[in-house]
C-alpha cells in the first residue's frame, strides 16, 4: 500500500506544498485577486498608451511585475512557504539542455558557474562566491554534455552523450562510480529530466523523426514510449504544470509556440510568443514553481510569466551569446543570464534586485554548463 512514508522525497514534497495552510489565502482566492490586478493593470497601461499585448518596455512590465508580486506577497506572507522553489532541473535553451538546477538549490544555494571543454574534455566549475574552483576530466571532442542528477544525491553528476555510440557516460558525485549506459539511436537529441519525479535525473532521448521520447525511469528503471510533437520541434522538458515531475514539451519555430503534456492530468497545453521569437528559454523566471513560457529575440528575452500571464522584455546583451538562464542569486527565481564564446565572460542579471553581475570564466571553445556542481 502507497503511504506518505514510502513516497519520495520529491513526491512528499511535493504534498507537503499542497498541505501547507500558509498557501490557502484567507479571504479571496488567487485568480480572482490577479484578475482584479490584470483589470486594473490593463486599464493603467490603456491609459498611459501601451495596450498592445507583448509591446510592454521593460520598464511597464517591471512595474507590473512588481504590483503582481506585492498582491502575491501580500497572500503569502510567510517567505518559506512563498519560495516555492524553482520548477525544474532542467533548463534547456535553443536545442540542448544548457544548465541543471538541482533539488540543492531550494535550500537557497545558488548555481555554480561551469564550463566544459571539448578539446581537453575538462570541467572547470567555480562556485557562487567564486571563491572555490574545481575541475573534472570527464568526456571526449564530440560528445554533448548532458549533466543531471543521476544517482539523487541533490547535487550535479558529470555526464556525457555520445552521438556515435549513443551511449550516456555518468559520473556519479555521491560515490565515484562511473557507468555507461547505451540508449538511444544515430540522431537522437539527449532530453534527460526528472519525468518520473523521484528526484533522480531520468536518461532520455527525443527522435526528431518521428517525434517519439524514450525514457528509462529512474524509478522502475523501465523504459517508456511517448509520442509527443512534430517533425522540426526542439524538445524542451520542463515542469510547466509545476508538480515536481518534468512535462513531455516542445518548441516548434515554424510558428513560435511552446507544447507540453502537464505531468498532472495528463492535458496538452500552448503558449504562443510574439513574432521574432527564435530560441526557446523556458524557465522559472517568476519563481511561482511552474517553468514559463519563453524565447530570445533580437530584441531581447520575451518572457510569458506562469504567474500573471502578463509578457515581460528584458533587452540583454546580444543573441550571438549563449543564453546560459539559471539561479544565480539563489533567490528561487531563474536569472536572465548569458555566456560570451568570444571571452568566456558571463552577464548575469541578478532577478532578486536586477544588479549585473559579470564574471570572467572560461574561454572561447568552450560550453557553458552551469549547475550546482559543489561537493
Ligand atoms: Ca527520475
Ligand atoms: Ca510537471
Ligand atoms: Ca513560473
Ligand atoms: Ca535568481
Amino acid at each position: 500500500m502507497k503511504t506518505f512514508k514510502n513516497l519520495t522525497k520529491t513526491q512528499q514534497r511535493v504534498i507537503r506544498r499542497r498541505r501547507r495552510p500558509e498557501l490557502k489565502p484567507k479571504r479571496f482566492s488567487v485568480r480572482s485577486v490577479l484578475i482584479v490586478m490584470t483589470l486594473s493593470v490593463s486599464a493603467i497601461a490603456g491609459a498611459a498608451g501601451l495596450t498592445q499585448a507583448g509591446s510592454v518596455d521593460t520598464g511597464t512590465s517591471g512595474l507590473i511585475d512588481q504590483l503582481y508580486r506585492s498582491v502575491y506577497e501580500w497572500l503569502f506572507p510567510q517567505p518559506q512557504s512563498r519560495r516555492l522553489a524553482l520548477s525544474k532541473e532542467y533548463i534547456y535553451a535553443d536545442s540542448r539542455l544548457i544548465a541543471v538546477d538541482d533539488a540543492g538549490s531550494i535550500n537557497g544555494n545558488p548555481s555554480d558557474l561551469a564550463v566544459w571543454r571539448p578539446s581537453s574534455g575538462t570541467w572547470w566549475i567555480i562556485n557562487g562566491a567564486s571563491s572555490s574552483v574545481t575541475s573534472q576530466n570527464w568526456g571526449a571532442a564530440d560528445d554533448v554534455p548532458s549533466l543531471g542528477d543521476f544517482d539523487g544525491d541533490r547535487k550535479t553528476d558529470f555526464c556525457v552523450f555520445r552521438p556515435s555510440s549513443s551511449t550516456w557516460w555518468i559520473l556519479n558525485s555521491s560515490d565515484g562510480a562511473f557507468r555507461a549506459v547505451p540508449f538511444g539511436i544515430g540522431g537522437d537529441r539527449p532530453a534527460a529530466a526528472d519525468f518520473d519525479g523521484d528526484g533522480k535525473t531520468d536518461i532520455a532521448v527525443y527522435r526528431p523523426g518521428d517525434a517519439r521520447w524514450y525514457v528509462v525511469r529512474s524509478g522502475t528503471g523501465g523504459t517508456t514510449m511517448h509520442s509527443f510533437g512534430s517533425p522540426g520541434d526542439i524538445p524542451t522538458p520542463s515542469d510547466f504544470d509545476g508538480d515536481g515531475l518534468a512535462d513531455f514539451a516542445v518548441w516548434r519555430p515554424s510558428d513560435r509556440s511552446f507544447h507540453w503534456i502537464e505531468s498532472t492530468g495528463g492535458a496538452e497545453r500552448s503558449a504562443v510568443l510574439p513574432q521574432g521569437s527564435e530560441e526557446p528559454v523556458p524557465s522559472d523566471y517568476d519563481g511561482d514553481g511552474r517553468a514559463d513560457p519563453a524565447a530570445r529575440s533580437a530584441s531581447g528575452w520575451l518572457i510569458r510569466s506562469s504567474l500573471t500571464g502578463g509578457l515581460q522584455t528584458v533587452t540583454w546583451h546580444s543573441l550571438s551569446d549563449i543564453a546560459v538562464p539559471n539561479d544565480y542569486d539563489g533567490d528561487g527565481r531563474t536569472d536572465i543570464a548569458v555566456w560570451r564564446r568570444s571571452n568566456g565572460t558571463w552577464y548575469i542579471r541578478n532577478s532578486s534586485d536586477s544588479s549585473t553581475r559579470t564574471v570572467q570564466w572560461g574561454q572561447s571553445g568552450d560550453i557553458p554548463v552551469p549547475a550546482f556542481f559543489r561537493r
